[in-house]
């Protein structure tokens, strides 16, 4: 099945002259990653094609990993081939022309709650999207080209999305394939001092931040950034949703999320370990995967009808499974 797919999505590429690649808004390391890997590969393998890396918004923590292209005029969309990488609905795809194109490949690893696009690749046991590139590469490897930029892309992507290789999402494809880039040339030294490494401010803000993390009656960490506190400590929209993080660690709280004022709303990342929470997730604007998701809520009481959900979903899910705890 997958193996049909990969070809038809090899096939469909070698037949198009011009391919338009986009990701997900507020791009993570998986996003961006898979979308300049394929890139490269294309570019690589097929010099005589157009390709490009075309996106709305940048993540600064991601930058590194190099530059996207400008916009192109809407009707080059006529007759290209768009490539949309890990992005569950269309509304969160980083570049609203890419529907005009007449194809549309997709290659994901979230829960589906939208079909669209002409081929899908979906598959949410992936660790990322970028495993799958990879695999996309290893299958026609001796058809496609790669390089160590492109295999340190893809790296990255895998190690960011799968919490450096802990997540249950990690499977032994995902180190077979992690093994043959590493054979590709992946500085990991150079590429972890990029990834890991935070300035000053922040470590104090991480300070700050874990001092105001609560716990809901059955063990629910939870933590609210208002924009204040954002401001005080210098700390960027994207760097504030990293504080899901600091919450990864505390026993008994398999549940943990993090609230993120914006001028709009009030953005949430919701985390866990064995509970499903996409369901609820779902419920407040947003979705996911079964242990990582996104959603937002539009008011402070609003966010405590949400935590007294996750509170009553853990309530349950501990009545039940006190063995994992
Ligand atoms: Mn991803």
């Amino acid at each position: 099945m997958a193996a049909e797919i990969l070809s038809r999505i090899l096939e469909t590429i070698k037949d198009a002259q011009r391919i338009i690649i986009s990701r997900h808004i507020r791009p993570d390391g998986d996003a961006v990653g898979s979308s300049q890997a394929l890139k490269r590969i294309i570019r690589l393998t097929w010099p005589e094609k157009e390709v490009y890396l075309i996106n709305r918004d940048r993540a600064h923590h991601t930058e590194f990993l190099g530059p996207e292209d400008p916009e192109i005029p809407e009707e080059l969309y006529a007759d290209a081939i768009a490539v949309v990488l890990d992005t569950s609905t269309s509304e969160r795809v980083s570049n609203p022309l890419f529907s005009k194109a007449p194809c549309v490949i997709r290659i994901d690893h979230h829960i589906e709650t939208e079909s669209f696009g002409t081929i899908s690749w979906i598959e949410k046991d992936r660790s990322s999207v970028c495993e799958m590139v990879a695999q996309f590469y290893s299958e026609f490897r001796d058809e496609l080209q790669i390089d160590s930029y492109a295999a340190t892309c893809l790296y990255a992507g895998i190690c960011t999305d799968s919490g450096n290789f802990k997540f249950s999402s990690t499977g032994p494809q995902t180190l077979r394939l992690a093994a043959m880039l590493l054979e590709k040339g992946v500085d990991t030294q150079s590429l972890y001092s990029k990834l890991d490494l935070v300035p000053y401010d922040y470590l104090k803000f991480k300070a700050h931040a874990m001092e105001q993390v609560n716990l809901s009656p059955s063990g629910v960490a939870w933590l609210y950034i208002p924009v204040e506190m954002r401001q005080r400590f210098s700390v960027s929209d994207e760097q504030a949703s990293e504080a899901v993080d600091f919450m990864n660690c505390i026993s008994g709280s398999p549940v943990w999320m993090v609230f993120i004022e914006t001028e709009k709303n009030i953005r949430v990342r919701l985390r866990s370990r064995f509970v499903a929470i996409n369901s609820l997730a779902e419920k407040y604007s947003g979705g996911g995967h079964a242990n990582a998701c996104g959603a937002k809520v539009f008011s402070k009481e609003e966010m405590m009808n949400l935590v007294s959900d996750a509170d009553a979903l853990l309530a349950s899910f501990k009545a039940s499974n006190s063995e994992l705890l």
